[in-house]
């Protein structure tokens, strides 16, 4: 196992693999930029390498400075965490070459992955279901009106070095097809440098379910869970779950596999996402791989008992996974909402500055991933999103009950910030009933936001609470483990004898423990 290694990343993601390396007896090199000199991850980790300027072209994207802290520092391999150098084959070239391990695939994978229209024609030689189009860049507008007459409209065209929302256009008759695609090409290739584009049919409100996947360097690949990522706003994740309520045991086993044959096919290691289009009707179509892990990994942590950050390292050593597909069980519900510093109320405005006062949750079911602190100011320069707050119960009703909970407990002054939004998510009727789809939160926020959060507060919960004491699990997941000893009726199942070894009891004792009838 590595004794040391760096962390090329910030924030939450930083502490979060600062914590795994703890656990595992590896010391931490954090690095920083000027405006993270006070930053929560350079204070936690073992050492700290000044990188420069807050522009992350000078700090954190700057492949040469983060290479030289690795070897002034000593460190024997590099954590990316997610966004900035994470999906970047050109740095994890650089890293191999420099002989640092980089902890994630390899560059030929991700540069498998970087193209839509490359991952689509070795996808499609895997045999894996992808919505209905071209897997090459389209030659002509003649060529793209015969697509689209033979797969019907409305149609979405796509850049092939787009992705995650960008370099996308939907058309929904051939008249405007051949100038929508002239607007696209030369939008892809200001944006990308690359004026590739393919078409699609459009998925009418889909929803936005992905494959959390692992392989090691033995050829082993598994699957994890799913997780439900619908909830978005302008391609920005705000709130993700684990399982997705929409997806059966049938179903999770055929995208698990699906996601499976992707990750084997393009020679996967590490922690991996394969992103699914769903239908209303439950077909599911590959959209994407992401070669990183996610923001969300910690909902999947929840309902697996798998620490993903510590897999990720010791796959990176060259250990083999050490679990089988059959290992895995689901067990409970996880939801991630992502707190960002900015304002709800003016269109979501970033709202940097100092955290003047900072009151968190805790309690049964509560985890907190989170980069920020008291008198922490909280900088311009990079993407504000602060805590992660997830909350893990028996079952999804039980853990909005507390997400809600939780949210009353937290008070964050001297920014703005977005719980506010999370108050109307987890109120509104068709996201407690899991009817979500990637147009969800359009529409929420479409509707006039009534109420503030006093009124938030005195909305009766009880009707929600009998809920769960009625709830069975879901089809091919069990029970959650005792959290903190808690567990509902429906879980609890009859309850045992009473020990008769005479061991004393402590005073107020009548029954047996609410932590120890666990019916399982
Ligand atoms: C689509 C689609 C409907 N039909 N493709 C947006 C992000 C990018 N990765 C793919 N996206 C979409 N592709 C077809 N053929 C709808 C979306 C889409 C979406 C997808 C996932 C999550 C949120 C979304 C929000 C709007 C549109």
């Amino acid at each position: 196992m590595f004794k040391r290694i760096l962390i090329a990343n910030r924030g939450e993601i930083a502490v979060r693999v600062i914590r795994a390396c703890r656990e595992m007896g590896i010391e931490s090199v954090a690095v920083y930029s000027d405006v993270d000199r006070r930053a929560l991850h350079v204070r936690k980790a073992d050492f700290a390498e000044y990188l420069g300027p807050a522009q992350a072209s000078e700090s954190y994207l700057n492949i040469p400075k983060i290479l030289e802290a690795a070897r002034r520092s000593g460190a024997e391999a590099i954590h990316p965490g997610y966004g900035f150098l994470s999906e970047n084959a050109k740095f994890a070239r650089a890293c191999r070459e420099a002989g640092i391990v980089f902890i994630g695939p390899a560059p030929e994978s991700m540069e498998m992955m970087g193209s839509k229209t490359k991952a689509r024609q070795n996808m499609k030689k895997a045999g894996v279901p992808f919505v209905p189009g071209t897997d090459t860049g389209l030659k002509s507008a003649e060529e793209a009106l015969a697509v689209a007459e033979k797969i019907g409209y409305p149609v979405m065209l796509k850049a092939s070095a787009g992705g995650g929302g960008k370099g996308m256009r939907m058309v929904t008759n051939s008249k405007e097809l051949a100038s929508a695609l002239e607007t696209t090409q030369s939008e892809a290739q200001r944006a990308f440098g690359d004026s590739e584009v393919y078409i699609e049919k459009f998925i009418e409100s889909p929803r936005h379910v992905e494959m959390q996947i692992f392989g090691d360097t033995h050829g082993n690949v598994i699957y994890l869970a799913e997780r439900e990522c619908s909830v978005q706003r302008r391609h920005q994740k705000v709130l993700e779950e684990a399982p997705c309520s929409f997806v059966d045991p049938d179903m999770r086993r055929r995208m698990g596999e699906v996601a499976v044959q992707v990750g084997k096919a393009a020679n996967y290691v590490n922690a991996g996402t394969v992103e699914f289009l769903v239908d209303a009707q439950k077909n599911f179509y590959f959209l994407e791989m992401n070669t990183r892990l996610q923001v969300e990994h910690p909902v999947t942590e929840m309902v697996t008992g798998i620490d993903l950050v510590q897999l990720q390292l010791r796959v990176a050593a060259g250990e083999p996974l050490g679990i089988k597909q059959e290992d895995i069980v689901l067990r409970g519900h996880a939801i991630e909402l992502r707190v960002y510093a900015e304002d709800p109320d003016n269109n979501f405005f970033p709202s940097p500055g100092r955290i003047t006062r900072l009151i968190s949750p805790s309690g049964p079911g509560i985890r907190r991933d989170s980069g920020m602190y008291e008198g922490w100011v909280v900088p311009i320069d990079y993407e504000p999103l602060l805590p992660k707050l997830i909350a893990y119960g028996e079952y999804r009703t039980q853990v909005i009950i507390r997400l809600r909970r939780a949210l009353v407990e937290y008070f964050i002054g001297g920014i703005k910030c977005n719980i506010s939004l999370f108050r109307r998510i987890l109120l509104n009727p068709d996201f407690q009933a899991g009817r979500v789809d990637t147009g969800f939160l359009d529409r929420l926020l479409k509707e006039p936001a009534h109420g503030d959060a006093r009124t938030a507060r005195r909305v009766p919960i009880v009707a929600l609470a009998a809920a769960i004491f009625a709830q069975q699990p879901p089809p091919g997941t069990q029970p959650a483990r005792s959290i903190d000893g808690l567990h509902s009726a429906a879980a609890r199942g009859p309850l045992p004898e009473p020990a008769e070894s005479g061991e004393a009891k402590p005073s107020g004792w009548k029954t047996a423990a609410r932590s120890e009838g666990v019916g399982r």
